[in-house]
């Protein structure tokens, strides 16, 4: 039995959105979670932290002792930490800072007129709600992708939440606790799911231990589709990033593509999860063939085989087949992977043409899993399609553009006109009026 099922859209023309609805997609539905965990957020905005562990006991299975981690337990986490992960965490950090201290922005001076000034500046965000997953997902380099942006940021004040584990003792799992502790993050909540992110947008007046948990201003991170939901609920008062679904990989391949390397690519990402999509596009139809052939090779052999084989022959998974990479190109755009590979003659001409994804992995050395944890890029990207319109988390996730406006009274006349006669015709003449009146004597 294959594992790909094929789509071939040779000598088809379709329009944008037949091409859109031709391409393999997972559905999610977030809004029968939406309705699912409202009680719960509700019941953590009133009740605080007995809310929250009452959901840790029916959800996790365990209650912990202390919903605020104490120090002590993030300082023996590290210490306890096998010095090879720690060495592999502290590289992919000054990775991903250096990459991260790239995309700050520096404060922009713009003299529009003489006398007349508009400064944009870039502030952080103040207090920052980071989630980190457990349960299948226990990723200590996501706590890295999150953090590490944000502070490079200047982000005042971090707080983690992630789940407590039965088998911790109702402390989160100990390689997050210790990915803290090398990050120098000092506020870290016992709480998972709904709950956590409830607690985390709402604040609680007493965790139990008699301190206070101040509200955030924005929380970021990866969860289930119960965090995305819980997430869609609280963001009319807190920030959230983009909404991250099951992982997807897409691979643009041509002939020239090493098989083995395109199988084990798409197996790397469909291991995260059954719903993980996983496709290929390719002009060459002896290379599905080959990739075929690899896949009965490798999936059988994978630790979570099962898994895997689920996501690839998943209805959001397969092989496309295109006439020429032009084709190849605008299936890739219409689709806006989170993850794009390219593996064709001439990798970065056919790379610089992708104007849809959350990142793009170019030529034979650069796969998903480089980016996953060691390349310095940031692996937490816009999933479903929404990389159409927005980007993979960042520095930028963090600050916010504020503009200054100075002008002085000779600027203000030069501009007079333009605002007053606009004032007008939009029907708002005290717009004008405010205007004039510092020209009356
Ligand atoms: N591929 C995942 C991130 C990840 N992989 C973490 C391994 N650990 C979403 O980009
Ligand atoms: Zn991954």
């Amino acid at each position: 039995m294959t594992y790909l099922a094929v789509t071939d859209l040779r000598g088809q023309t379709l329009t944008p959105s037949e091409l859109a609805a031709a391409l393999p997609r997972a559905e999610v539905d977030v809004e029968s979670a939406v309705a699912a965990v409202r009680p719960l957020v509700e019941d953590v905005a009133h009740r605080g932290a007995a809310a929250v562990l009452e959901a840790s006991e029916r959800f996790d299975g365990v209650r912990p002792a202390h919903l605020r981690v104490p120090q002590a337990e993030l300082d023996r986490a590290l210490a306890e930490l096998d010095p090879a992960i720690r060495a592999a965490l502290e590289d992919a950090i000054s990775r991903v800072r250096a990459v991260s201290q790239g995309d700050v922005r520096s404060e922009e001076r713009v003299q529009v007129v003489p006398g007349g000034i508009v400064t944009q500046r870039w502030v952080p965000v103040r207090r920052v709600g980071l989630y980190a997953p457990g349960g299948r997902a226990v990723l200590p380099s996501s706590v890295v992708m999150n953090v590490v942006p944000a502070q490079v940021a200047g982000v005042e004040q971090i707080v983690l939440a992630s789940p407590p584990q039965k088998e911790f003792g109702g402390l989160p799992h100990p390689t997050v606790l210790a990915a803290c502790a090398l990050l120098g993050v000092t506020e870290v909540i016992a709480a998972g799911g709904a709950q956590a992110i409830a607690v985390l947008a709402h604040g609680a007046p007493d965790l139990g231990d008699g301190t206070v948990l101040d509200p955030v201003d924005l929380i970021t991170g990866p969860g289930n589709v119960y965090v995305v939901a819980a997430k869609r609920l609280v963001s009319s008062r807190v920030g959230i990033d983009a909404e991250a679904g099951p992982t997807e990989i897409a691979i643009l391949a041509d002939s020239s593509a090493d098989a083995r390397f395109v199988a084990a690519d798409l197996i790397s990402q469909a291991e995260h999860d059954p719903l993980a999509a996983s496709i290929l596009v390719t002009d060459d139809a002896p290379l599905v063939a080959r990739v075929e052939e690899q896949l009965a090779l490798q999936v059988p052999d994978a630790l979570h085989a099962e898994r895997i084989a689920e996501a690839l022959r998943g209805r959001q998974s397969g092989a496309i087949l295109v006439e020429d990479m032009d084709r190849g190109l605008e299936v890739v755009n219409s689709y806006g992977a989170e993850h794009l590979e390219i593996q064709t003659r001439e990798a970065a001409a056919v790379a610089a043409r992708v104007s849809n994804a959350g990142a793009v992995f170019v030529g034979d050395h650069s796969p998903v899993s480089l980016g996953d944890y060691a390349a310095g890029s940031n692996h937490v990207l816009p999933t479903g399609g929404t990389s159409r319109s927005t980007g993979g988390l960042g520095v930028q996730t963090f600050l916010r553009g504020i503009h200054v406006v100075e002008y002085d009274r000779t600027a203000l006349e030069g501009a007079r006109a333009t605002a007053t006669t606009l004032a007008v015709a939009e029907g708002l003449p005290s717009h004008g009026r405010a205007v004039d009146i510092r020209f009356e004597d």
